[in-house]
């Protein structure tokens, strides 16, 4: 079947051309001087397990548990604020008393940053008294722990001030974080742009859930696991039931992930992120199993990951940025049931790696889209899959895709492979574009 499409204007020849002889600069409208977000490391889980490990060590050498009041709570503390004091944050231990014990808050902030714009994660560091407390909530702590030190190592110079803090006797209703935001004077509470929370994030049958309270926040998150190819859902097991509450009560935008507690998982869910049905995300919450056995791997990486994006995107721009756009307009014929081609972009002057959610917008036309399989690669050579070839009989494959990039350098020559692997339909490459 021969296709034919209304070509471009000759005016827009010539910009077609140009594409294919010059890479296009970013967009007029994409800001060179605003500062962008960085892209964030890698958390290794290794680091993450390891502090968990130290977290059963303290349980099993202070009476099976680091509970509020009890001794395995203070040494807790005194080993992420150890942790923390070497790797240059300024640490404050916070002392409170409920239930006739004395209890602790440790907050850590990393100097630098506007003072004005705080941006805060936390999660509460106590056990309950049953158990090592290690998916609730050492995985949170370590998680937010590692995410600290990680912008150690960076020497990250955030455009907003970074506070990390770990809450005493949440199992208690709240009450070390309740404390803190009753005790943070109004002025200095206006400050705070937001509290990310984080409170059981590697549950041994996980599900992925984002809290739905802000927006923005819940974007930040959703992206982020968008780009991993992993669904996640609102969270809904506990709004109020964890220490983003005392944030929320006062007016601060609050997010976080959880990866669930007793509830069981549905068989829907089990299609969507594997695990058993019927049975709890965690069934050792709140029990004396709750050790370092008592943890998906899986899943306490993904939201480790997921704690740095966060931070990183949120604490280096100074909003969402526009995003620098790179973009070839130059039409590429597709060959019916022939060989690839190819249409290529080259990125330069950026620093470090491409994001972990990097947009890949496509237009291409053409009258029997199943026949395409579209592919975008790095320019390592790596390649991500971006749309398989399948018996969709509609036509042009107009999208926007995204992808975990962030093992990538961001600069060099990016392309856009596409292949027509059915016979008798033909179309082109129109545009494509990547978006940082
Ligand atoms: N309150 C937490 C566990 C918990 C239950 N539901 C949610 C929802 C969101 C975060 C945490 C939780 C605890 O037992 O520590
Ligand atoms: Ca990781
Ligand atoms: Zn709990
Ligand atoms: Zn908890």
């Amino acid at each position: 079947m021969t296709l034919s499409f209304p070509r471009r204007t000759a005016a827009a020849a010539v910009i077609a051309l140009a594409g294919l002889l010059a890479p296009v600069a970013p967009a007029a409208n994409a800001s060179i001087s605003t500062p962008q977000a960085v892209a964030a490391p890698d958390i290794p889980l290794a680091n993450v397990k390891a502090h968990l490990t130290q977290l059963q060590s303290i349980a099993t050498a202070n009476g099976g548990n680091r509970a509020h009041g009890r001794p395995g709570y203070l040494a807790s503390v005194n080993y992420l604020k150890a942790k923390l004091d070497a790797a240059g944050f300024i640490t404050t231990v916070q002392q409170f008393t409920t239930s006739g014990a004395v209890g602790y808050n440790l907050i850590a902030d990393w100097p630098g940053g506007d003072p004005n714009q705080v941006l805060m994660a936390g999660a509460h560091l106590d056990s309950v008294t049953s158990g090592a407390g290690i998916n609730d909530n050492g995985s949170g702590s370590a998680g937010v722990l590692e995410t600290a030190l990680a912008v150690s190592r960076a020497q990250l110079q955030p455009t907003k001030h970074l506070r990390f803090a770990w809450w005493g006797a949440e199992e208690l209703g709240l009450v070390g974080s309740r404390y803190y935001v009753a005790n943070l004077p109004a002025a200095e509470r206006a400050k705070v742009s937001g509290y990310l929370n984080f409170d059981m994030i590697g549950s041994p049958n996980p599900g992925y859930f984002v809290y739905d309270d802000n927006v923005a926040l819940e974007k930040v998150f959703k992206d982020y696991f968008a780009g991993l190819g992993v669904a996640t859902e609102i969270e809904t097991e506990g709004d109020g039931r964890s220490d983003h509450a005392s944030f929320k009560n006062v007016g601060i935008a609050v997010g976080g992930l959880f990866t669930g507690a007793g509830r069981t998982k549905t068989a829907a869910q089990v299609q969507k992120w594997g695990g058993t049905a019927g049975q709890a995300f965690d069934r050792c919450y709140h029990s004396s199993c709750d050790t370092t056995a008592n943890i998906n791997d899986t899943a306490l990486d993904r939201n480790s990951d997921a704690i740095a994006h966060a931070i990183w995107t949120l604490a280096t721009g100074t909003t969402t940025p526009p995003g620098d756009v790179y973009e070839n307009v130059a039409d590429v014929a597709i060959p019916d049931n022939g060989a690839a081609v190819t249409s290529t972009v080259n990125v330069s002057g950026r620093t470090g790696n491409a994001p972990a959610a990097l947009s890949v917008g496509v237009d291409i036309k053409h009258t029997w889209r199943g026949d395409l399989v579209v592919d975008l690669v790095a320019p390592d050579g790596s390649a991500y899959r971006l749309k398989n070839s399948s018996n969709d009989q509609a036509d042009n494959v107009i999208a926007t895709y995204t992808v975990n990039a962030s093992s990538e350098p961001a600069n060099g020559a990016w392309k856009l492979r596409v292949q027509d692997v059915g016979p008798q339909d033909t179309g082109f490459i129109d545009s494509w574009k990547l978006t940082f």
